[in-house]
């Protein structure tokens, strides 16, 4: 028992004398651990008569009790001492700017969505939005693209398996332009109607010059009397608030879609700056936009008369639009998320556009 007690008090002598917790595991891992000085003793009792083993049990598992209980103590004290130390040397100032500085930037298709929508709401356009997921009677039928029109194929179309929008209408797509947007616009209000609708839209097409998710923005105006005429304007003054030249000129050239009665594709003059066609003056022409008057189909599939109301329709490309603006060669690079090509191309959260300002101030 001598030999015990021996051990009990070398054993608390070191428990109370761990300088850290290294040194206190040790200790137990010498007392406890599987090949343990108690663990040994515990182990003895299997070789003892029943008469030692009753005086012997309680005393070793006593023993190993009082250990366990003396490290758990020395552990929350060191513990305690370790936070203490760690308080006192850590400092966290939480008056201290953010620092290297602001980090994340616009990207530009979202800056160049916000453009759009300032300079249209100058116009009096609201900003209409709606599922990416469509169905196939909002997406094509309502737009006088029936099944087997060449167009649907035309569209690369993704098709959804497993449901589409609730109170779906044929089969489930994911939209290819943003032109049910406006479909559910003209169904669910009544005229006059002025919106923009931007947004992704999705085609099964991939190479140097198409990505499989990309960004529209159509614009509708529905009225009384509404013509080309008010169609010219409208385009006019957008593209000369957007790339800010005011010696822009416009050519309406006939062409078709199915949606439009007549479709009007139109060429803005540019000229060559620095190797690249730019925005502006006349010495070639660039394809920037499709319009047209929307057809008298697609107002009478809304539920509108077209003996009363008419309307013009137009629709672009947004990345392309923000690459003819900021000067970006390669289409994909906007979908790469690289940190250096954001830092590069990106705008500050705070340069907000504004009429006032300069929209791409
Ligand atoms: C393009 C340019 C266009 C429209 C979009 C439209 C929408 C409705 C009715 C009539 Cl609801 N038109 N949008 C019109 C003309 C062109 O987008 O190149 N698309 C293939």
């Amino acid at each position: 028992m001598t030999e015990t007690e021996t051990l009990r008090t070398d054993l608390l002598a070191a428990i109370d004398g761990a300088a850290d917790l290294t040194a206190l595991e040790a200790v137990r891992v010498a007392a406890l651990g599987k090949a343990g000085q108690v663990t040994a003793l515990l182990k003895t009792l299997g070789g003892m008569t029943a008469e030692q083993r009753q005086v012997a049990g309680p005393a070793f598992n006593g023993l190993r009790e009082e250990l366990s209980a003396a490290l758990a103590a020395r552990k929350a004290v060191l513990e305690a001492a370790a936070l203490e130390a760690r308080l006192a040397t850590e400092r966290l100032d939480m008056s201290l700017p953010v620092l290297p500085g602001p980090r994340g930037t616009v990207h530009p298709i979202s800056q160049v969505m916000d453009e759009l929508a300032e300079i249209f709401a100058d116009l009096g356009f609201a900003v209409a939005e709606g599922p990416e997921i469509e169905d196939d009677w909002h997406n094509f039928t309502a737009l006088n693209i029936p099944e087997e029109h060449p167009a649907r194929a035309m569209h690369d179309t993704f098709y959804v398996t497993g449901g589409g929008p609730a109170g779906a209408n044929g089969r489930a797509v994911l939209r290819t332009h943003t032109s049910p947007v406006q479909i559910r616009t003209m169904m669910g209000q009544a005229p006059p109607i002025r919106i923009i609708a931007p947004g992704r839209v999705y085609r099964s097409d991939s190479d140097a010059t198409h990505t499989p998710m990309f960004h529209q923005i159509e614009g509708l105006v529905i009225d009384r009397g509404i013509t080309l005429a008010h169609l010219r304007w409208t385009l006019e003054t957008f593209i000369k608030a957007f790339f800010e030249v005011d010696d822009v000129t416009l050519r309406f050239r006939p062409s078709y879609f199915p949606f439009t009665e007549p479709g009007v594709e139109v060429d803005v003059g540019c000229s060559w700056q620095g190797g690249r066609l730019s925005i502006g003056g006349s010495e070639s022409w660039m394809e920037i936009l499709g319009s047209g008057m929307v057809h008298p189909k697609v107002l009478r599939n809304c539920g509108l008369d077209p003996e009363e109301w008419q309307g013009f329709a137009f629709g672009t490309g947004v990345d392309r639009l923000a690459m003819l603006k900021y000067g970006m060669t390669d289409l994909r690079a906007f979908f790469d998320g690289d940190l250096r090509w954001l830092r590069h191309y990106g705008f500050g959260a705070l340069d907000v556009p504004t009429l006032s300002g300069g929209v791409g101030a």
